[in-house]
């Protein structure tokens, strides 16, 4: 049987599970509780020694990476069905799924200069504040995470992050000119993977960056909620009050994120 160590929210998890989703997958579900630093447990470090998730454990084999653990269960339980046949298509796949490292990085520093920095700040003491992140096992990440809660929507990282999300949308929305899907005419993995992120966006109600009605990226987001994977991979795992507090949190900074995309996109 196959075991997941996921979170019900977070953006790597949810990639996980909707590949498995699509795949028509079951498996053991392990839950961690980031506010118990579940994460950072000495028995979870042995598996996950980044102290992230998701990890997926078959039969003994221990696989992280979410990018990688999509391509793991496609190849092992699908037949590959997710990479186009043709190998230029499926380096473009792949590509995708390298990048979506930089855009878990961008995603990840809107989520805690806005919303979840809110969220942490209003209640744990900054000691709570201090301990959690000294135990996270990277010293950069620990860097990013005391910045962004220290400084917001004003953090260097921010701007950082606008530039890969710009890029990254540029490209889809290239890609999705003339077909329904991100790599080729089929249905496949660069998809599955660059969901969540978009979708974190869409939760947090910072939709607006996607660019208006005419947005392929807006069209395709909506193809993605359509299929059943949505539904059981995301939509069930978030309880409509997490959903509405996720998207209360997020509003409140959207004129200033506005604000800010708008004079990026300027330059
Ligand atoms: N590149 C990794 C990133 C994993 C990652 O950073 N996961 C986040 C949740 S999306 C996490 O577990 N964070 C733990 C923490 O913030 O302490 C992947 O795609 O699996």
């Amino acid at each position: 049987m196959l075991k997941l160590y996921h979170t019900p929210t977070s953006v790597c998890s949810i990639k996980v599970r909707l590949g498995m989703a699509e795949i028509g997958l079951d498996y053991e579900s392990e839950i961690l509780d980031f506010s118990k630093s579940e994460q950072h447990g000495e028995s979870y470090l042995q598996i996950n020694p980044d102290g992230v998730v998701p990890t997926l454990i078959d039969d003994g084999f221990v696989v992280v990476e979410s990018s990688l653990i999509l391509e793991y269960l496609d190849a092992y339980y699908n037949d590959g069905k997710l990479i186009p046949k043709d190998r230029k298509l499926a380096t473009t796949a792949r590509h995708w799924l390298l990048r979506t490292l930089a855009i878990h990085s961008a995603i990840n520093t809107i989520t805690f200069s806005t919303g979840a920095r809110d969220q942490i700040l209003a209640s744990k003491t900054s000691e709570e504040i201090a301990a959690s992140i000294s135990k996270m096992p990277d010293p950069v990440a620990q860097l990013k995470r005391k910045e962004l809660l220290a400084n917001g929507l004003n953090s260097a990282y921010v701007n950082q992050a606008f530039g890969q999300l710009q890029r990254a949308f540029k490209d889809m929305e290239t890609a999705l000119a003339d077909r329904k899907w991100v790599t080729a005419a089929e249905f496949g993995i660069s998809d599955i993977a660059l969901l969540s992120y978009i979708d974190r966006l869409d939760r947090l109600g910072f939709s607006g960056l996607l660019g208006d009605e005419s947005s392929k990226i807006v069209g395709w987001l909506a193809r993605m909620k359509a299929r059943p994977s949505y539904d059981i991979a995301i939509a069930q795992h978030i309880p409509q009050a997490v959903a509405d507090k996720t998207r209360q949190a997020g509003e409140k900074h959207w004129p200033e994120v506005e604000r800010l995309w708008t004079a990026r996109l300027g330059k």
